[in-house]
């Protein structure tokens, strides 16, 4: 059988601009998932491929040799991922299956664009669903036990760009934050074993790729097993040219994973800040100190490990002052990056079900949900004033003058990278205005009316 899997992306995300800032920001990659079920699926004897919109447009015409088309969603892709899937069905009368983060949230909902649609983690129950045995409108998909026994990506089914292989080391996060969507869709936190880490990267080094992400949601949580799965990259000379990674403030307090992390060319980390107001922290259960993310930010530059900063706008307990000061706060300890996200209530986290009981989620479409947008009504200011407050925070730091500091520390790419930046958030800020004031319909106009 022929399988086709699209990756969609949001339509912003599909705009000639946004593709180029995406050249500008970092390696082009992809979602794992398909790739392992697409190798699960090649292994049974289907002829697969894998097709991402995220960085090329597709031709939808030439999938008329497709069988079964499969679709990723995340909740900013879930309304382009429905359009497609209906496209497929009504007028190539293909069968859709639906899969993914989002529709493993809203089963009911995805239903009515697929044929089928499996929650949860797909490799146990892929091929049998493929290939006919399972018939259930919605399949449950018990999550994987040992990550050790499912295969590898198979990038040789990716026919979309790809300069970076997304790793996955681990699944979910032993923490909880309340607004967290990863460590409830990938739950309980399981890892793999360090060896089984490096024959994937043995299979990336012989592919030629020079860069590699790991895209676990908490790389050091088990800071044993991530020293020496480092140890390992450098016995094994499985260093690429940058690895880039999510962790914690934690880290910090290791100077050995440290190290290790500088000497395995880890070099670039996002860190959830989230906020400099701890009782915001608490009323996410982030479980971190004011203390730590100083301590962090101040560790991180020694052993030049790059932070990409994130914080989150738009907490109960946080007014526009502290958010400012969140951005200071990066500004100050010279964070390579800083990236402003607006809560974002996703479907079946903590956050969403008060802010639903409480009455307070606007009514939205999906794809706005992609953390750049106001999707609630925050509770000391109007959703209009928190949007204004992202672009903001983003223009306070990407000014041109801190694009120096940026170069004596970071060097002559990293200042490129930061005046690309400059000149995006300047865009952006000046589009959102132009849209506030644009009775078009648009989300911008639309978080305004809403606000006065
Ligand atoms: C790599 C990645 C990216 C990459 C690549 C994206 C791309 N090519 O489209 C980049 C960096 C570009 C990116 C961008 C964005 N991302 Co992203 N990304 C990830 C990340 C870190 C890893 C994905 C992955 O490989 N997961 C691991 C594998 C094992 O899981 P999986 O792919 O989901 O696959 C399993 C199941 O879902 C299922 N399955 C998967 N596909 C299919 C298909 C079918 C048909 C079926 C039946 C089953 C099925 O089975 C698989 C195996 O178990 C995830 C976090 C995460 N842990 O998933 C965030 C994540 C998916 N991203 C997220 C977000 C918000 C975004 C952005 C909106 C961020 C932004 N502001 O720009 C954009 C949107 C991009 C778009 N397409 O429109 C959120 C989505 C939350 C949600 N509930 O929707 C996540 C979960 C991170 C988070 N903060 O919580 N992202
Ligand atoms: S630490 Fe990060 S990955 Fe873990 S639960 Fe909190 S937000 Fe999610």
């Amino acid at each position: 059988m022929k399988v086709i899997f699209v990756v969609p992306a949001a339509d912003i995300r599909r705009n000639a601009l946004y593709r180029l800032g995406n050249k500008i920001y970092g390696h082009s990659n992809s979602i794992v998932g398909p790739l392992i079920l697409g190798r699960i699926l090649k292994n049974a004897g289907h002829d697969v491929e894998v097709y991402e919109e995220m960085y090329v447009d597709l031709d939808f015409n030439k999938f008329g040799d497709a069988d079964l088309i499969m679709i990723y969603t995340m909740t900013s892709s879930s309304t382009r991922a429905y359009h497609i899937a209906d496209y497929f069905r009504n007028k190539k009368h293909k069968k859709v299956i639906l899969g993914g983060i989002h529709a493993s949230s809203m089963p009911e909902e995805a239903l009515q664009h697929a044929d089928q649609v499996i929650v949860g983690e797909a490799e146990g129950v892929i091929v049998d669903v493929v290939n006919g045995k399972i018939k259930n409108d919605i399949v449950y998909s018990k999550c994987v036990e040992d990550l050790d026994k499912i295969p590898f990506p198979d990038y040789s089914l990716l026919k979309t760009p790809c300069s970076a292989a997304n790793v996955m080391t681990s699944r979910g996060c032993p923490f909880s934050c309340s607004f967290c969507t990863t460590s409830r869709m990938f739950h309980p936190y399981r890892k793999r074993s360090p060896d089984n880490v490096i024959e994937e990267l043995k299979m990336y080094k012989s592919q030629g790729f020079k860069y590699v992400n790991f895209e676990d949601d908490n790389f050091t949580a088990d800071k044993n097993r991530a020293k020496e799965i480092l140890r390992k990259m450098i016995a094994n000379k499985l260093v690429f040219r940058e690895t880039f990674f999510f962790g914690r403030t934690d880290m910090a307090k290791d100077k050995e994973l440290l190290q290790l992390l500088h000497d395995a060319h880890l070099s670039r980390v996002l860190i959830g800040i989230e906020s400099l107001n701890q009782k915001s922290l608490d009323s996410i259960n982030k479980k971190q100190k004011i203390s730590d993310i100083r301590e962090c930010g101040e560790i991180l530059a020694k052993y030049k490990i790059r932070l990409i900063a994130s914080l989150v706008l738009g907490l109960d307990d946080d007014s526009k002052e502290d958010m400012e000061r969140g951005e200071e706060f990066c500004e100050k300890i010279n964070a390579y990056q800083f990236q402003p996200a607006i809560l974002t209530p996703f479907p079946k986290t903590p956050v969403y079900e008060q802010y639903k009981s409480e009455n307070r989620m606007l009514d939205n479409d999906w794809q706005y949900y992609d953390m750049m947008v106001v999707n609630f009504k925050p509770k000391y200011m109007s959703p209009y004033e928190l949007q204004s407050e992202f672009f903001k925070v983003a223009k306070l730091f990407y000014t041109f003058k801190s694009s120096f500091n940026i170069l004596k520390i970071f060097g002559i790419s990293a200042w490129v990278r930061r005046i690309g930046l400059w000149i995006a958030v300047k865009f952006g800020e000046l589009f959102f205005k132009k849209k506030s004031n644009t009775e078009d319909g648009n989300i911008y106009n639309k978080l305004k009316e809403l606000s006065t």
